[in-house]
């Protein structure tokens, strides 16, 4: 590749939805020159890619929206409690507008590699377009759930008929009417799918391998009053989603264990905060993350209300969780899920009890003999997590070290910010970091104020080159394992949130689970503090080395 051909930036970010903008907004604002590079035809990241039915967002859409704009706060109406794709999809395109983004953004581009010019001080970014770009800063905004895991189903391929996977839909409408539809995986999108196909289909086959537990939503859609009233109290807002765990409105555990206090008191808590209609219930007392008998009465809870939700007996014990506690997966936000079963076109297929044998070219062969005919598979078996995205691009640092051979154990950061042995390479919501575990507009803002407080002061003090020490990352480690280990979750069996999901992908504590306000706070110490834990290599040095 000619070095002549190459177009020179301050800095190259990777990706254009949420974290992609609010980064090329900030380095404006710097005074850097940025472009950004987006493998989709237009902005949106995931909110782009997952056009399936039924795709909404499970944070509440006023919470769900971005903070650096007040303006926008103002004159934008969400029309639901919680956003569906289109309207979510809708919103980007108008923050992309009216701050003219997309004159920086290059799309149809995807990333082929990343490689560190040691000599020169740059990354060098190639993509499938042919254009390389270099910088001497690239800040990855590639997101956590973009790299799609297709099942190792046997045969999958040779499907003869429509087969999507939810986190690549078409955008040619899809339609079900009178057609046996196949859904493949009962997680967030796989519950959301199946609930939005269900009203339409002729017939469709739920293929579960773990029953997973769900909570109603209770959407709506949001009255004048609601939204002149989210409107007036936007700061409010962003003060409470700045210092909580989750950047969240969710409402406290209650002071005391849960066992401190009397069985119906306890049950009347868990109702309260069913009725919510958010995540409240995972939150209803501290130790229902951590004490395997709370856990397990709130699990129990949970799976009564299924059973009155679900006229079939036999079936709704087949819908009940029971492989894992309560809340150690994400949970699910339903609009009826659990009442599709109820209706006629509408069959379980319990893929745990009798396997997929395999996927022919008209439906699904079951391991007792059984046949299920299809005219259309959706696959929403998720993500290769957190740090698939990154490890898809094929990133080379200093002494030609491979990210893939670094992290082949798992993921190695400081601060789920930077790595070892990759200079001025930075992750908006990467491994270690809290990412999905808050609101992640929230986590992003955090990601990228940070980033940008770096980049300001490297400029100031002529500093080149900012790069993390090994043992920065040993005590990373060691930290996010300490607190990963105390939560129920590390006793999951599969798990997206520990890499579990994957075949062949190493198992480990992939975020930060300690709470964005802790987080932020370690980070603002550690800048505060020189930039504890990072070589810094000014001008001169760095040509040097
Ligand atoms: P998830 O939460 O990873 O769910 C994937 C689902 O697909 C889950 O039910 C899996 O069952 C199932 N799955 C995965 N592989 C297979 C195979 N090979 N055969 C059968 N079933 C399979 O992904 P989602 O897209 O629903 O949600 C991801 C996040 O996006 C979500 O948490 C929100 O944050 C938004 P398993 O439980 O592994 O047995």
């Amino acid at each position: 590749m000619g070095e002549d051909m190459a177009e020179q930036f301050d800095v190259v970010v990777i990706g254009a939805g949420f974290g992609g903008l609010h980064m090329l907004w900030k380095l404006r604002g710097l005074g850097e020159s940025a472009v950004a590079l987006e493998r989709a035809g237009d902005v949106g990241g995931t909110w782009y890619w997952n056009r399936y039915p039924g795709a909404r967002c499970d944070v509440p859409s006023v919470e769900y929206s971005v903070p650096w704009d007040r303006e926008l706060e103002q004159e934008w109406d969400w029309s639901e409690r919680y956003s569906a794709q289109p309207e979510i999809l809708a919103y980007i395109e108008e923050v992309a507008r009216r701050h003219d983004l997309k004159r920086d953004i290059r799309f149809e581009t995807t990333v082929t590699a990343i490689t560190r010019d040691e000599e020169r001080g740059l990354w060098v970014v190639e993509t499938d377009t042919g254009t390389p770009f270099e910088a001497p800063v690239v800040i990855s905004a590639a997101g956590c759930l973009s790299t799609p895991n297709l099942p190792d189903i046997p045969g999958i391929e040779d499907f003869a008929r429509p087969l999507h996977h939810t986190g690549r839909w078409p955008h040619d409408p899809v339609g079900f009417e009178g057609k046996n539809v196949g859904v493949i995986g009962t997680g967030s999108t796989g519950v959301q799918a199946s609930t939005a196909i269900a009203a339409e289909a002729g017939h469709l086959f739920v293929f579960q391998r773990t029953a997973q537990y769900s909570l109603p939503a209770l959407n709506r859609p949001l009255t004048k009053d609601e939204k002149a009233e989210a409107k007036r109290t936007y700061g409010k807002l962003r003060h409470v989603q700045r210092n909580s765990f989750g950047a969240a409105t969710i409402e406290p555990p209650m002071a005391m264990k849960a066992f401190a206090i009397a069985k119906e008191k306890r049950f009347a808590e868990y109702e309260r905060r069913w009725n919510i209609g958010r995540q409240d219930l995972l939150a209803a007392f501290a130790d229902i993350g951590t004490d395997a008998e709370v856990n397990a009465e709130v699990s129990e809870w949970v799976r009564g209300k299924i059973r009155g939700i679900v006229d079939d007996p036999d079936l709704a014990e087949k819908l009940c969780p029971t492989v894992n506690p309560f809340g150690t997966r994400r949970i699910i936000m339903d609009t009826g899920y659990f009442e599709i079963f109820n209706q006629d076109n509408v069959s379980l297929v319990d893929i745990r009890e009798d396997p997929i044998a395999r996927i022919t070219q008209t439906g699904a062969q079951l391991e007792s003999g059984r046949f299920i005919e299809l005219d259309m598979l959706v696959i929403a078996t998720g993500y290769d997590a957190v740090t698939g995205p990154l490890l898809d691009m094929n990133i080379t640092g200093k002494g030609g070290q491979k990210l893939n051979d670094k992290w082949a154990h798992g993921p190695e950061t400081w601060l789920g910010l930077m790595m070892h042995g990759f200079p001025n390479l930075f992750t908006i919501t990467g491994p270690q970091s809290p990412t999905v575990h808050a609101n992640v507009i929230m986590a992003i803002e955090q990601h990228v104020d940070w980033i940008a407080d770096c980049l300001q002061y490297m400029d100031t003090e002529g500093i080149a080159e900012i790069e993390p020490r090994h043992e920065s990352e040993v005590e990373w480690a060691m930290t996010v394992a300490a607190i990963g280990s105390a939560n129920l979750r590390a006793k999951d069996t599969n798990n997206w949130y520990l890499g579990q999901n994957v075949p062949g992908k190493p198992v480990s504590y992939m975020t930060y689970q300690g709470g964005l306000d802790r987080y932020r706070k370690v980070c603002d110490e550690v800048a505060a503090d020189g930039y504890r834990g990072f070589d810094l290599r000014r001008m001169d040095a760095a040509a040097d080395a």
